[in-house]
């Protein structure tokens, strides 16, 4: 009768034949061994680094699933209440390393490795990063992933596996970005569990009738129908057996191809629907805050949504209890409103295939999902065309049109006669064409809202959602600051670092590793002379390790006596790069009219720039044509090469930012105040002993309070003036040469050509000169005195690192631990299990 007893025949022969986790070198040498040979079907003798590398990875695998079956096993065992994860990035950057470390295994496997003729140093660079995201949303995601299973919380992941990820950046001679395609799946990926049994149907286009019965359903028939494959990621907890899930979806067509096209020796037509199915998965869309309107993102979102609902709903069926009861064993997360279409989707299951009541339905919808909003800036807010919606998902256009008619009605109830608020807040934007607003939809459709710094959540409440909050009440819209695995972004990045606390706090790092907070011990510790000694020279070799890096992919030699100043992440004018490539000119203006005496006062600074644009970001893209321009020509100069030079770092990844972190002396968050919701990189630096100079924005300020103000560089304008300022520049414009001359003459000298392309880089001087919508010319003088300020700080050695040991000491708030118990707490209630 279906179920069948487990295990089947005899307990005792399937126990016997259970893989043990290995504990010690030779059992660890020994499935290396079996691996070479049998999985990878290689000789010893002609084994390669890339091949010690997946026998090493398969190996780790085999005891992961040890654990990752466990844990699978005692949540269906025990059905507690679980999160779902749901964001279309997931930026997890290499696992072997990682996993290693959760395991406790490093040591052993390195020792097994070198055994058998390999470093493992070498082994674990083979590995390519998976970089199934754009920047920040989804390195958080992976971040969170890490903690929920350190933490022991049965939580999963849900996404895409996108065949490419983001597009590799090569930059011309010219500077100019050009994208690679980043097939980071040619070499097979060990860490992924193909589940081709887990399967479903996802349609698209067709027709939705009601059925108009005296019932909400409607019947959606007809269209394209294509299959959602299941892979799955293990994710290992650290020091835990609780190996949870991230499982990625592959689009594939439901029948191979069209045998009557095939038949008919039409064998383009033939292939053509599976072509089109396949392009679902195929590619991560490289944009960064600001929205598609395309017919294939829109695919991507409801196949993704459409199946993991699919996936959360059987397994909750097998539980055996009543639909109603749905928000008791399920919360879903959606990560910013990517995902939103599980709102009608599960509309649509809850009336037309469970035949609930519309009430009950949204009663069950407004209990499961919560929503996290990570940007303010009006162009990301994403909007769906009307009549796109209506071709591809009709059914859930209808059922969108109910939630906005049964809102708004209840809008008027609570605000008779108030118009203007209906149509601001109806989820339907009038224009042509009209456009549903997926965030005002994430936001009624949840039961809460949360944004990812202080800062951001109070922005949120204050402008985009203040109607919402009007109506619904404040206390659904929270604030989750935003955190980062140490795991990751300390122990693995900065070993040494991680060595020096163990040593120093007598802790093991499985203890401190997992409650952060303890490395305010190291308080007492500033003033201990030879423990800053210690804690400089690892800063020290983590310059050359940095500098040995770009010495073997780029073949320049950097100086690493000088003060290493870093700003990485994503080019965008809010992110205002250009206001910091503009305060490296005017250092190499000033340096150029220096008197040799006065230079000799001066400490050099090495400025490291990395980051990607979006393909279609023209003003970006012309950031780095600067910023490698200025590189050419001033470390050319003899003048002032030995004090200031320039380095933009191609291609960007988890990777790279795993060597330049751990190697900032003071790192740069930048942003117009109030345009960047959290920042994490922020966390990073300043977690592995860099100072920060930043904006009164976002996480930037959060981290201030912790490290204390003395201890941060902060200048510009505040939240609050922004507004003021640009109605000054739009209705009383100043011209640059009055307001800021200092600015005015660095323009200038671009202008002029000092860099070569004099006209190319007149778009780009454009937008500060007229407009200025990021305020380059309101923060550029206070600016300039931070960074002489940091100049200032960092002759004093002792002092500046006594601020560097307090900044990471004061970090303990932002570990991802933090933050996911605050979801598992105050959003999902959900509680850890113990995996014995
Ligand atoms: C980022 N958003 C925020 N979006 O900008 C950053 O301040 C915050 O720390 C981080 O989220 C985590 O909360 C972000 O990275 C994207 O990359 C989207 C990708 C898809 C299209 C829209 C932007």
């Amino acid at each position: 009768s279906g179920k069948e007893k487990w295990p089947r025949g005899e307990e005792k022969v399937w126990k016997e034949g259970m893989r043990d986790l290995d504990t010690d070198v030779s059992s660890i040498t020994k499935s290396f061994v079996n691996h070479v040979q049998t999985s990878l079907a290689r000789q010893p003798y002609n084994l390669d680094n890339l091949g010690a590398y997946q026998a090493a990875a398969l190996s780790v695998r085999d005891n992961l699933l040890v654990n990752w079956n466990e844990t699978a096993l005692q949540y269906t065992r025990k059905a507690p209440k679980r999160a779902y994860y749901l964001s279309l990035e997931f930026l997890m950057g290499r696992t072997l390393d990682n996993a290693l470390l959760n395991l406790g295994l490093k040591e052993k496997y390195a020792e097994g490795v070198k055994s058998l003729g390999f470093s493992m140093e070498d082994v674990l660079d083979q590995e390519r990063d998976a970089a199934l995201g754009n920047g920040g949303l989804g390195r958080l995601a992976a971040c969170y992933l890490d903690s929920s299973a350190s933490q022991e919380l049965p939580l999963w992941g849900y996404g895409l596996r996108y065949k490419y990820g983001i597009f590799q950046q090569l930059i011309s001679p010219a500077g100019d970005q050009l994208e690679a395609p980043d097939p980071w799946l040619d070499n097979q990926n060990p860490w992924e569990l193909p589940r081709l049994d887990v399967a479903y149907e996802v349609r698209f286009y067709g027709h939705a009738d009601r059925l108009n019965d005296g019932t909400p359903r409607a019947v959606w028939a007809g269209g394209q129908e294509v299959l959602a494959v299941a892979y799955d990621v293990m994710i290992p907890g650290c020091y835990t057996k609780t190996t949870n899930n991230l499982r990625l979806w592959e689009s594939k067509p439901k029948r191979g191809f069209d045998l009557n096209s095939f038949n008919a020796g039409n064998y383009e037509g033939a292939v053509e629907s599976s072509n089109s199915a396949a392009a679902i998965t195929s590619v991560l869309y490289p944009n960064d805050h600001t929205t598609f309107g395309k017919e294939l993102r829109l695919k991507q979102q409801y196949f993704w949504t459409a199946a993991s609902l699919a996936d959360i709903l059987r397994r909750f069926k097998n539980i055996g209890k009543p639909i109603t009861e749905f928000p008791e064993y399920v919360a879903i997360q959606l990560n910013d409103t990517h995902p939103t279409l599980a709102i009608p989707e599960l509309m649509r299951i809850l009336i037309d295939e469970e035949d609930q009541p519309w009430e009950t339905a949204w009663k069950i919808v407004t209990n499961t999902f919560f929503y996290t909003n990570h940007t303010v800036l009006p162009e990301a807010l994403e909007k769906w065309p009307v009549p796109l919606l209506e071709h591809v998902l009709p059914r859930h256009l209808q059922i969108i049109y109910d939630i906005n008619l049964f809102f708004l009605q209840s809008v008027e109830k609570k605000f008779p006669g108030d118009r203007d608020r209906l149509a601001r807040m109806s989820l339907i934007e009038e224009g042509f064409p009209k456009q549903v607003r997926m965030a005002f939809l994430a936001c009624i459709g949840s039961r809460k809202v949360n944004g990812v710094a202080e800062l951001h959540s109070d922005l949120v409440k204050t402008t985009i959602l203040k109607d919402f909050v009007e109506f619904e009440g404040v206390s659904k819209f929270g604030n989750v600051t935003n955190g980062i695995t140490p795991r990751r972004w300390l122990d693995q990045c900065n070993p040494e670092l991680s060595a020096l606390i163990s040593r120093t706090l007598k802790v093991d790092k499985s203890v401190w590793l997992k409650e952060l907070p303890r490395l305010e011990e190291l308080l007492p510790l500033t003033e201990d002379a030879a423990f800053r000694e210690e804690w400089a020279a690892i800063k020290q070799r983590n310059k050359e390790r940095l500098a040995h890096h770009v010495q073997t992919t780029l073949g320049l030699t950097i100086n690493t006596k000088a003060m290493f100043d870093v700003q990485i992440k994503r080019l965008h004018e809010y992110k205002r790069q250009t206001l910091n490539i503009l305060g490296v000119i005017h250092r190499y203006l000033t340096l150029k009219n220096m008197s040799a005496e006065d230079k000799k006062k001066v400490n050099p600074r090495v400025v490291f720039f990395a980051g990607k644009a979006a393909p279609a970001y023209y003003i970006a893209k012309l950031t780095i044509r600067l910023i490698v321009n200025v590189a050419r020509i001033i470390n050319a100069d003899p003048d002032t090469k030995d004090l200031l030079s320039l380095y933009f770092l191609p291609d960007y990844s988890v990777s790279l930012a795993e060597v330049l972190i751990p190697a900032s002396d003071i790192s740069q968050h930048i942003s117009t105040a109030g345009t960047e919701a959290s920042g994490t990189s922020n966390m990073k630096f300043c977690l592995n002993g860099g100072l920060l100079l930043g904006t009164v924005d976002g996480a930037n300020i959060e981290i201030a309070e912790e490290v204390g103000e003395s201890n941060v560089f902060f200048f510009g304008h505040l939240t609050p003036a922004v507004e003021d300022l640009r109605y000054q520049h739009t209705y009383h414009p100043v011209p640059i040469e009055e307001k800021c001359p200092a600015l005015a003459h660095v323009l200038n000298q671009v202008s002029g050509g000092l860099f070569g392309d004099a006209d190319v880089y007149e778009p780009l001087l454009n937008t500060i000169r007229q407009g200025d919508y990021y305020l380059l010319s309101d923060d550029f003088d206070s600016y300039i005195a931070a960074l002489a300020m940091v100049d200032e700080a960092y002759l004093d050695q002792t002092e500046w690192v006594k601020k560097s040991i307090r900044t990471t000491a004061k970090m303990g708030k932002f570990s991802s631990d933090r933050a996911i118990n605050e979801y598992a707490e105050s959003y999902w209630n959900i509680e850890a299990q113990r995996i014995a």
